[in-house]
């Protein structure tokens, strides 16, 4: 290290338990340089694929019903913060790499993913306030001026619902607009209009919201959330088709009963080939912009099949790919995916995500950038679409402030970059 350039030399790591949006506990780590200081908070799935690098956890029933992270916290304390210290916190690659080699595992089971995550995001967040840099900028440079589209999952079923709806998110996509603010003013709208709809249909109990914010109705059948989908759409100013689109994350390894190989989906039991005729009958009917995770979570086979079948709609791969570069190039060979979900917390390190997002790109594959049903206060997930420029951001509904933080943060840069913004729903093809 040159000594001009001590200010980013790591001086301190610290690790401490706190609380996510569902009140379980998760690891918070702060990573402190000569100049700067930054802090992460690692999100955490309900509906996690079973390739996702591993969350650790004390595991202990008399403790936070088993979900308390103490051993994360002494990883940090242990085995993190002897290698860190002395780095120049610039060297992320070069430090999450030694992350990787420090735990020694495929899945990351000793050190946790949840601990490389947080440490990972620290170190780039560290980096960016030494150089008094927002974070989408010290990523991305000058190249750092596209605002993703977002996602807006508003109706939840689920294991993030106490509902009996068999797909897990039903989304409203604002995407023609000219900058990100319209289209997220458009999504509350939206998102207002249907509570009213809701409310008129199933009563007031019925408007009380799940995981993610979206509201979870005591419905049964897919096409009844749709419906109530399209007619809040309908009574707003915008039209479905034209601006606004419906995405759908079907989470299907959640219904997906392996001894059978069916599905259970809207209380049948249906084939891979029944499913798939099911799906191209919503996209025809309700104009769905993406699906995501149609088939669990091994199938390449028919999510090959459908990319084959449909036209426009996108097919996302999330549990399918767990932000695992070996699980992408296997399905850019059997073209199993259009589109790419990625989640830090899959892969436990900013590095791999980035090696990730340069193949899905480089593929023409449109990537997602993606929060956790847990998830807090933590607004690094804008920062991460803006900086590597993903086309989407996925965080929810516009209400809780765990998904509000990333909405909000979003706004802030762009209103940051003023004129320079470039909203992605203004250029994308679709
Ligand atoms: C998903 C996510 C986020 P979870 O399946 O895409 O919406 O859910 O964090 O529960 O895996
Ligand atoms: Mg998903």
């Amino acid at each position: 290290m040159r000594a001009s350039d001590d200010l980013f030399r790591i001086k301190d790591v610290d690790a401490l338990q706190v609380l996510d949006s569902r009140g379980d506990p998760t690891i918070e780590v702060a990573v402190i340089t000569e100049g700067g200081f930054g802090r992460a908070i690692a999100p955490s799935g309900a509906s996690r694929g079973i390739h996702e690098a591993y969350e650790l956890r004390d595991n202990n029933p008399e403790v936070y019903r088993g979900r308390s992270v103490y051993k994360a916290v002494e990883n940090v304390k242990n085995f993190v913060k002897p290698i860190l210290i002395g780095l120049d916190s610039r060297d992320q690659r070069y430090i999450d790499e030694l992350l990787i080699k420090t735990d020694g595992t495929e899945n990351k089971s000793r050190l946790g993913g949840n601990v490389t995550t947080a440490v990972s995001l620290a170190v780039l967040k560290a980096a960016a306030d030494t150089y008094k840099m927002p974070v989408f900028r010290y990523i991305g440079g000058l190249r750092s001026f596209k605002i993703p589209i977002p996602m807006m999952n508003i109706i939840n079923g689920g294991v993030h619902a106490g509902n009996k709806l068999s797909f897990q998110e039903f989304m409203i996509v604002p995407i023609k607009f000219l900058r990100f603010s319209d289209a997220l003013r458009a999504g509350v709208e939206i998102y207002k209009i249907l509570k009213d709809v809701i409310k008129s249909k199933y009563g007031a109990s019925a408007v009380n919201v799940g995981d993610e914010g979206g509201y979870s109705p005591p419905l049964s059948k897919t096409e009844d959330a749709l419906k109530l989908l399209r007619e809040a759409v309908e009574r707003s100013r915008y039209s479905l088709g034209e601006e606004v689109f419906i995405s759908l994350d079907c989470a299907a390894s959640q219904f997906y009963v392996r001894d059978k190989d069916v599905y259970e989906v809207d209380d049948k039991k249906l084939s891979a080939e029944e499913l798939l005729e099911f799906y191209l009958y919503l996209i025809d009917q309700y104009k769905i912009f993406s699906i995501e995770d149609p088939f669990h979570e091994d199938d390449y086979e028919n999510f090959s099949r459908l990319v084959s079948k449909v036209k426009n709609t996108k097919i996302v791969g999330d549990d399918l790919l767990t932000t695992n570069i070996k699980r992408l190039e296997k399905s850019i060979e059997r073209k199993s995916v259009t589109a790419a979900l990625v989640k830090i917390n899959q892969i436990g390190t900013f590095t791999e995500t980035i090696n990730f997002i340069e193949l899905a790109k480089r593929n023409n594959l449109i990537t997602i950038m993606s929060h956790r049903s847990g998830d807090s206060e933590d607004n690094i997930l804008s920062h991460l679409a803006v900086g590597l420029d993903a086309e989407f951001i996925k965080t929810g509904a516009p209400a809780r402030s765990e998904r509000t933080a990333k909405y909000n943060e979003l706004l802030r840069i762009e209103h940051y970059l003023n004129d320079e913004a470039v909203y992605h729903g203004s250029i994308i093809k679709i």
